[in-house]
């Protein structure tokens, strides 16, 4: 890469792209014009364009289970009507919407009421998976635009986290915001079922559960079934992927701690990035740019994970979400066709915002055995700006992406040591272990601070890149039968727990696991 950039003074304005306020720099990747240009090719010859055209005109692109993956609609302020099933379904998500700032706007000006009359003051958001990690990290992203409202978090069937959560909150000013697709996911049901009682166990009435919980789905049976009035529910539509979902009225909660107009903003700019992805050809397309420089790496360079490194505190559950959008979608080994793939597709994603990891795994990264691709994402201003904080974060985010490009060499540590008091034979010894290979490679994502429509616009980057993969590895990017397995699995061991009962259901690890459980269980007292 140095040789690269020595013969092209040019190489960073030609391997840099803008899409609104976000400038990606990709030049310091292992890339020249030819290599670009074959990734390009390999796209057009795979079908992308008409993969990215299937999207947006409604195709049940998710085949294996029959549905659309329609999140683009959700934030489309095209005006454009979007056609699925022979609707346009445009009105309904404007309705969706609407019903959506009623609620948001009554609870933020205090006029909806908990059971003695007074305003809402703290918002628990009951969800996991798909229906947590967007509205968690949006919501902690976008912390510099909240209001007065707390809101908080559970996902764990972990007790802990619902104990600890509810500590310290009242149920006179507490909203459950219970969020669940299917509202059958386990964890979600008995997370809400143990809320309520809480609720009621401070002295509600039942009565009170109408203005203290409301729900996000897509099941109006259920919803009713647990409890929860329709009236007070929130609806989305099957043609929206849970990891997909924050943009509907799963991100209820983000709307309550930011306001409608942000949340809006925030779909705005998810949306400006869907139009530059829908009609900017690849060469100057960034979620083609991002989702090809990956598959160099992945399949050309056997890159086995990808680093999301974000120079932003309150973007440190980015990672976390990152992890699940990409690896919930492209982890996949069947492709479309039905057959076992030979060659690797999804990426492991996994990170820590910036500096942390610099003080702990960024070792790996400079000298380690192992190539990880890194995508750096930094804004230029802080919205805490405190003293030259922020200076010494970029500096330090600029300085990594530098250093891993550059390394350094023989010649320069060797220098360095020359006027070091060390003796001759130490300094020998040094040497090898002082030098950094370089030619690391790295994405630069800058913008000019993290506002809803810059965050919208980032997410649907990487959205639009995950897609782009799955067409290039022939995958289903838009089913989670590993999820569904998960949800399956644990009810016959929780029976078995239950009940006591040895069952020779299971292998003997499993089995010989489970009696070692109930025998430490039943010598506790706090079971
Ligand atoms: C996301 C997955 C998964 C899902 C959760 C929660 O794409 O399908 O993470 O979001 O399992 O599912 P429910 O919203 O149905 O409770």
């Amino acid at each position: 890469m140095q040789a690269m950039f020595k013969s092209d003074p040019q190489r960073f304005r030609r391997y840099s792209i803008q899409v609104n306020d976000i400038k990606l720099d990709y030049s310091k990747n292992i890339i020249s014009d030819v290599t670009l240009k074959l990734l390009f090719d390999l796209a057009r010859s795979l079908g992308l364009t008409q993969a990215i055209e299937s999207m947006y005109a409604a195709e049940r692109i998710n085949f294996t289970e029959q549905r659309a993956a329609l999140h683009i609609a959700l934030r489309n302020m095209s005006g454009r009507d979007i056609v699925f099933d022979g609707n346009n379904i445009m009105p309904q998500v404007a309705i969706e919407l609407k019903n959506m700032r009623g609620f948001v706007e009554a609870v933020r000006d205090g006029r909806w009421l908990g059971y003695t009359g007074d305003a809402i003051t703290d918002v628990v958001n009951i969800g996991i998976g798909g229906s947590d990690l967007g509205p968690a990290m949006v919501t902690d992203a976008l912390r510099p635009f909240a209001g007065k409202l707390h809101t908080h978090f559970v996902s764990n069937v972990d007790a802990t986290h619902l104990r600890n959560t509810l500590q310290g909150l009242e149920p006179r000013t507490t909203l459950f915001v219970v969020v669940s697709k299917t509202f059958s996911t386990q964890e979600t049901l008995i997370n809400a079922c143990s809320a309520k009682d809480w609720f009621l166990e401070q002295g509600a009435t039942q009565a009170a559960i109408a203005t203290h919980f409301v729900a996000v789905s897509t099941q109006t049976e259920a919803v009713a079934a647990f409890g929860i009035n329709p009236v007070n529910m929130f609806r989305f539509w099957d043609w929206v992927g849970g990891r997909y979902s924050l943009w509907s009225t799963v991100g209820l909660s983000i709307a309550l701690s930011i306001g409608m107009s942000r949340f809006e903003e925030l779909l705005f700019g998810a949306h400006t990035m869907d139009e530059h992805f829908r009609t900017s050809p690849f060469e100057k397309n960034m979620p083609v740019i991002l989702a090809m420089i990956g598959v160099w790496y992945n399949n050309f360079f056997g890159a086995e994970s990808v680093a999301i490194l974000p120079y932003d505190q309150n973007m440190h559950r980015f990672p976390a979400y990152l992890q699940q959008a990409d690896m919930e979608s492209n982890g996949k080994s069947i492709d479309r066709q039905g057959h076992t793939v030979d060659y690797a597709t999804g990426p492991i994603i996994w990170g820590e915002p910036g500096t942390n990891g610099q003080h702990a795994f960024y070792q790996l990264l400079h000298q380690g055995t192992r190539m990880v691709p890194v995508d750096f994402l930094l804004p230029a201003c802080s919205l805490n700006p405190l003293g030259s904080h922020h200076e010494i974060l970029i500096a330090n985010c600029l300085a990594q992406a530098e250093a891993l490009m550059c390394g350094k060499t023989a010649a320069i540590v060797t220098q360095e040591l020359s006027v070091s008091p060390l003796s001759p034979k130490r300094k020998k010894t040094l040497l090898p272990h002082k030098v950094f290979p370089g030619n690391r490679p790295s994405n630069t994502i800058v913008f000019k601070e993290l506002n809803p429509a810059t965050l919208g616009a980032l997410i649907a980057l990487y959205e639009h890149k995950i897609y782009v993969q799955s067409v290039i590895w022939n995958i289903n990017a838009f089913d989670q039968w590993g999820v569904e397995l998960g949800k399956q699995l644990a009810k016959p061991i929780a029976a078995q727990l239950f009940s006591q009962v040895k069952s020779q259901h299971h292998d003997a690890s499993t089995e010989g696991l489970i009696d070692y459980c109930i025998n430490l269980r039943r010598d506790s007292t706090t079971q």
